[in-house]
């Protein structure tokens, strides 16, 4: 059928088969009869992106034209996932590339599955970037995002098949070409690091910093189409390599090694994304990665500023800067030492800018999780910009008495000096550190947390005294979204075409305004609306059993309830609680005569996610891989006896993704999302989860409290204890500990069965039960009772299956307010303060 295609025989469509055609023989330069699905795959996308880049352009030009205030959004991570099925939709020519692929021999869905995952991020904060990428374009807000491009992202993850073990591989996404960058090998920046500061004026507080490292910033365009809309944004990535190609000095005498060492530093910076969230390492390397990152995408705003020809103290009225958590901060040194030392503009000048450009978005309130940098680390690599620091903190030479920060402070609060060192950038110590996150918000002009609860906490426990300093309304709540295009349409077609034929509007609309999915609640109880739903859900667990059989050659009962859990691992949200609910459910059924065990509600109990790489620096993190180690090794016992395997199974699904996630989630009854109450500060899956018609299971905690005022109590399975609670229990467990045979005698049962070894390991998991049994930070043993009866209401309930429908049924047609798109306009009416821009 290529043959047919290039003899211009006409197909659905003509141009577009042409076009792949014409990709298959110029751009890959193969003969286009023996192509395969990977190089199908790479013409296709050729093609789409041809259409991308004029849309891109487009875009461009009416910006440049209009000049409307930009957003910019700074974060290390984008967790894109697959972008060719998201640009077919959003382009609109979905069914017109699937004719055509089909009518030259090709199957769209063998094509799509080739495309690598683009893995650059970790989890929740690096997809949430990706979900308002869409959303902006969408919208048609002019948003760019800028991130740094690595050559490996998140390493991919491998279970060792005899003891568990997880094994981490580079990711090398980048090993065949990537149709949906534009290198703009022109667009560079030089970035300094070390060298010398040189104050030359204490009056004005300039300085000259020269000397030093430095290295180029090569930009690489990644093109944003939004759904239903020509306009397509950007994200910018920027690459490092050596400013000269390698130190002809050394070379010439004969010194090979040494000539190619600093060019081989300069690639280093960004040749990996750091694998750990939730936990600040403080490694020169990735402090290096931050500036580098916030250096290079500044100047080039400043450029783009400076072709509209306006007064540099207009900058804050034409760019708003969102920081995505603190890994950004540095840009808010960096944009004073611009405006100071280069642009010449006066201190209070500059701070009044800076403080208008910037807006920050905490993601976490763990403690291990704040960022801070050592002073001496700072002043090495980044010798003025830690003056600067020090500058924001107190100059009594340069800074006037209105921006004099901690003298502010004194006059405001006089005398409480506890008060003044919560309120310091500077953490005194051995080394003294910067806080990063105290840093955000002063140079910040507001500060919001992901989700109402998440946000209050911000308030009252992380920044208390910044509330008081500044007032409340520095402080606010954007509830995180997810887009349901790729989180509803792309990933369960199925259900978007009955949805988009109940509603009787067309899909268009109902995906741009997710509130419209309400009109499902008119169906709840037409019984055949009800079926098909059903049958929707059914199809999607055939899909993931489908899936499973492949790569783990286990047949899987699709008519079990399916319970998943997926999601990085962390001692915070408890995969060890479920995973010990698990083995108590086996034991449980172990015990039942045979008779009675066929009352018992069939379950499948997937996991999935990963763990940072052990540290042995942190102990703590040496206990996750073991949690997997016992879901592997539990699984292999379970999945094997024959008394109880028809009732209960479990899976660990190796190396989470994005198109992992695709799979799982339209295939779930329940999730699992029982974080510790007051430690996650959003979570966005479960509103994935609901968004497909999966019930949640959960603690009172992040948006899961929103998702229940939305859906309703009696349609989310709630347990365990509050937030204020949480405090007090650990205070207890230090002081008064109670044995868990006393506080849970089921949970004791389950921690000695593990112990006797049934599920082997020889005591290596001792380690982590012991954290339950003593200490217990994350109070499993206060929830586990809660925890268990949560899970019998899930049987309960999901033994009157007409019931369960309607829940299905009716948490979806609730998901409105958990769109992105929700969650961009608010960024860009209460924060950005940005409009729209029709093309
Ligand atoms: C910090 C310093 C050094 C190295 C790494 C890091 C680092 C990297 C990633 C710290 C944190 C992260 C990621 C955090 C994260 O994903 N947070 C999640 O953000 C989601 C989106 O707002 C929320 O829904 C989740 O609740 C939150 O855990």
């Amino acid at each position: 059928s290529w043959k047919a295609a290039l003899r211009g025989v006409t197909t659905e469509s003509p141009e577009i088969s042409k076009s792949i055609v014409n990709h298959v023989q110029t751009s890959l330069a193969r003969a286009p009869y023996n192509i395969d699905d990977f190089g199908a795959y790479q013409a296709a996308a050729l093609s789409v992106r041809d259409n991308l880049i004029v849309n891109w352009n487009s875009t461009q030009l009416e910006y440049s034209r209009k000049s409307p205030k930009r957003a910019y959004y700074l974060s290390l991570e984008f967790l894109m996932g697959r972008t060719l099925s998201n640009a077919l939709l959003n382009l609109g020519v979905l069914d017109n590339y699937s004719s055509s692929l089909s009518s030259l021999g090709f199957s769209l869905e063998d094509i799509l599955v080739q495309e690598r995952d683009a893995a650059l991020g970790n989890g929740g904060l690096g997809r949430l970037a990706a979900c308002y990428l869409d959303s902006s374009a969408t919208q048609e807000l002019p948003v760019w995002g800028y991130g740094l491009r690595y050559k490996y992202g998140i390493f991919q993850q491998l279970i060792k098949a005899d003891d568990g073990t997880q094994l981490e591989a580079p990711d090398p996404w980048l090993d065949h070409q990537n149709p949906w960058e534009l290198p703009r090998l022109d667009v560079t920046y030089e970035v300094r690091f070390y060298g010398n500061a040189q104050r030359w004026d204490e009056g004005t507080g300039r300085a000259t910093w020269s000397g030093g490292q430095e290295v180029l910033a090569v930009a690489y365009d990644v093109m944003i189409p939004g759904y239903g809309t020509k306009n397509t944004n950007n994200l910018r990535l920027w690459e490092s390599k050596p400013k000269r190609g390698f130190d002809l000095q050394s070379f010439n005498a004969g010194n090979y090694e040494r000539s190619v060492e600093s060019s081989n530093s300069a690639a280093a910076i960004t040749s990996v994304l750091y694998p750990n969230d939730h936990t600040s390492f403080g490694k020169e390397l990735r402090l290096k990665q931050q500036y580098f990152w916030t250096a290079a995408s500044l100047a080039d705003m400043l450029r783009r500023f400076k072709h509209l020809e306006k007064p540099i103290s207009q900058f804050a009225e034409y760019n708003a800067i969102q920081l995505n958590d603190t890994h950004p901060t540095l840009a808010i040194v960096e944009l004073m030492r611009i405006l100071v030392d280069e642009e010449e503009v006066p201190w209070d000048g500059a701070w009044t800018i800076v403080t208008n450009t910037f807006f920050f978005t905490n993601h976490t309130v763990l403690p291990e999780a704040l960022e801070k940098w050592s002073v001496p680390l700072l002043e090495h690599l980044l010798p003025r910009h830690l003056q600067i620091i020090f500058d924001i903190v107190s100059h009594p030479a340069i800074i006037r008495e209105s921006s004099l920060f901690l003298q502010s402070v004194e006059k405001k609060f006089p005398g409480d000096r506890e008060k003044l060192s919560r309120l310091s950038l500077i953490e005194e110590g051995f080394p003294k550190q910067v806080r990063m996150a105290n840093l955000a918000v002063v140079g910040s002009r507001r500060v919001n947390g992901v989700a109402e609860l998440h946000s209050d906490l911000v308030q009252k426990n992380l920044f208390p005294d910044f509330v008081e300093f500044y007032g409340k309304s520095k402080f606010g709540n954007v509830t995180n979204g997810i887009t349901p295009r790729r989180w509803l349409d792309q990933c369960n077609p199925s259900l978007s075409a009955l949805i988009t034929e109940t509603l009787k509007i067309e899909r268009n609309v109902w995906l741009k305004d997710l509130y419209k999915l309400e009109g499902l609640l008119a169906h709840v109880n037409d019984s055949e609306f009800q079926a098909r739903w059903a049958a929707v859900k059914h199809q999607n667990k055939e899909r993931l059993a489908l899936f499973v059989e492949r790569q783990l050659g286990i047949k899987i009962d699709a008519s079990a309830l399916f319970d998943v859990q997926i999601k990085r691992l962390h001692e915070y949200k408890r995969q060890t609680l479920n995973i010990l609910g698990v083995i108590h459910r086996y034991l449980l059924i172990k015990s039942l005569k045979p008779e009675e065990r066929k009352k018992v509600v069939k379950k499948v109990v997937f996991f999935a996610g990963k763990a940072a790489p052990a540290c042995t620096l942190f102990k703590m993190s040496t206990l996750l891989p073991l949690t997997i180690r016992l879901i592997v090794n539990v699984a292999r016992v379970i999945n094997a006896d024959p008394d109880t395997n028809q009732y209960l199974s479990l899976f660990f699904l190796p190396d989470y993704s994005v198109s992992l996630a695709e799979i799982l989630i339209p295939a779930s009854d329940i999730s699992q999302h029982i974080s510790t109450a007051g430690t996650e500060a959003s979570g966005t899956s479960n509103m994935k989860f609901c968004l497909n018609g999966g019930l949640l299971v959960g603690t009172v905690d992040g948006a899961n409290i929103e998702i229940a005022e939305e859906v309703g109590e009696d349609n989310v399975f709630f347990f365990g204890h509050l937030t204020p609670d949480v405090e007090d229990l650990r205070y207890q467990h230090t002081y008064h500990p109670i044995p868990v045979e006393e506080k849970s005698p089921a949970l004791a049962h389950v921690l000695n069965t593990v112990s006797s070894g049934i599920f082997g390991g020889d005591g290596v998991y001792e380690p982590l039960l012991n954290t339950v049994r003593q200490g217990d930070f994350y109070i499993l043993t206060d929830d586990f009772d809660s925890y268990i009866r949560a899970l019998e209401m899930v049987d309960e309930a999901y033994s009157d299956r007409t019931e369960w429908i309607k829940k299905s049924i009716r948490t979806s047609a609730k998901m409105g307010k958990f769109s992105s798109d929700r969650a961009i306009q608010d960024y860009a009416q209460e924060y950005w303060n940005i409009e729209s821009v029709k093309l």
